[in-house]
């Protein structure tokens, strides 16, 4: 047969299957199971300079009652119309100003808040208020009622963004995703500010705690803490060659992740660190919280300044530099990959 024949009866045939809803797997086989990861999403950086103007024009667009909640979703250039920054991962940022509510609901979804800019917004989970400030990280994990307030412009307060990171675009994948609003606005304080940091957070466990979910029963994390272990540990010479002075969040019951779906970190650059190049399978979306410098991420060069955001697709080689003392806090998809058997990372 000719190789013309041979294209014609193979295009008949592969009309003949499609009725069928068959499809010839030597066509697709060499693009679904790659030799290494062939990320979609794009290196990308968000200069909070260029939008910052756009996050505070949202709220003369729209209020946050009625928007529920009033975000700019960072959407990945190689991911259009997903809101994802990455294949699993969704970040945004979120303004709230003095006196509004971000009515309270709870969804499947886990979700992190990491405070941009401004202080004095709140955060309630599971009756317990929490204050922001900046460089808090702070989580809602999955199922748990949240609402989000703001004091009014009389009693003090200020514009708030912070970076929302959610696992969106994973349990949509995962088609998992259930969601409720609460029938009041703000869900009923049961329980007084700082609670669950002296009970959970001081090193030490209510005596007889049993953990029943993987999820951290700290959800606040503040930055004053983060920062002061990281600058002694800096102090003390520990510095790694690819990472800095690098920790990760932690849920102090169990040593995991402070949510099953979603790895937290914080860093510390000194000025003048030249990282040397790492890769890892999980895909990272970083937000600078102090200092300038540059990220490589595989061709791409990014300079960056304080609440800046960008992301590090699978695989792709990182390398970190630091202009200055610089902080970078970071969030990835790392227990899921790890769940799976699926992390793999190289430091060379
Ligand atoms: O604050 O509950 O950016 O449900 C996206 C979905 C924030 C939130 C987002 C959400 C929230």
């Amino acid at each position: 047969m000719s190789a013309t024949a041979q294209n014609e009866t193979r295009t008949a045939y592969y009309e003949r299957i499609a009725r069928q809803h068959l499809a010839p797997l030597w066509e697709s086989l060499h693009a679904l199971v790659v030799s290494s990861p062939q990320p979609k999403a794009l290196p990308s950086i968000w200069k909070y300079a260029q939008i910052r103007d756009l996050v505070m024009q949202a709220g003369s667009v729209i209020s946050a009652a009625e928007a529920v909640r009033r975000v700019l979703v960072m959407e990945n250039p190689g991911l259009p119309g997903k809101s994802a920054v990455t294949p699993n991962l969704y970040a945004g940022l979120q303004l709230i100003l003095p006196g509004e509510i971000a009515p309270s609901h709870r969804h499947t979804q886990s979700a992190l808040r990491f405070i941009v800019e401004g202080k004095g917004a709140w955060t309630a989970v599971n009756g317990e208020r929490t204050t922001m400030h900046p460089g808090d990280f702070i989580i809602t994990p999955s199922w748990t009622w949240h609402d989000h307030g703001n004091p009014s412009l009389e009693e003090g307060g200020e514009p708030v963004v912070w970076l929302d990171g959610l696992d969106i675009p994973l349990v949509a994948h995962l088609d998992a995703s259930f969601a409720e609003n609460y029938p009041e606005d703000t869900q009923p304080i049961s329980r007084p500010e700082g609670d669950s940091l002296a009970r959970y957070g001081s090193n030490m466990l209510p005596v007889r705690h049993e953990v029943t979910d993987p999820t951290s029963p700290i959800f606040s994390y503040p930055y004053e803490r983060s920062r002061e272990a990281l600058d002694t540990l800096y102090r003390h010479g520990d510095l790694d060659p690819w990472d800095g002075v690098k920790l990760r969040y932690v849920n102090p019951a169990t040593g995991g992740w402070p949510m099953p779906t979603i790895a937290t970190f914080m860093q510390f650059l000194p000025k003048g660190f030249r990282g040397k190049t790492y890769r890892s399978t999980d895909a990272t979306v970083y937000c600078v919280v102090e200092g300038k410098g540059t990220a490589h991420i595989g061709d791409t060069e990014f300079a960056f300044a304080p609440h800046d955001v960008f992301v590090a697709p699978s695989w792709l080689p990182v390398r970190l530099d630091a202009d200055e003392d610089s902080v970078l806090f970071s969030y990835s998809d790392r227990p899921v990959l790890a769940a799976l058997n699926l992390l793999r990372e190289s430091r060379t």
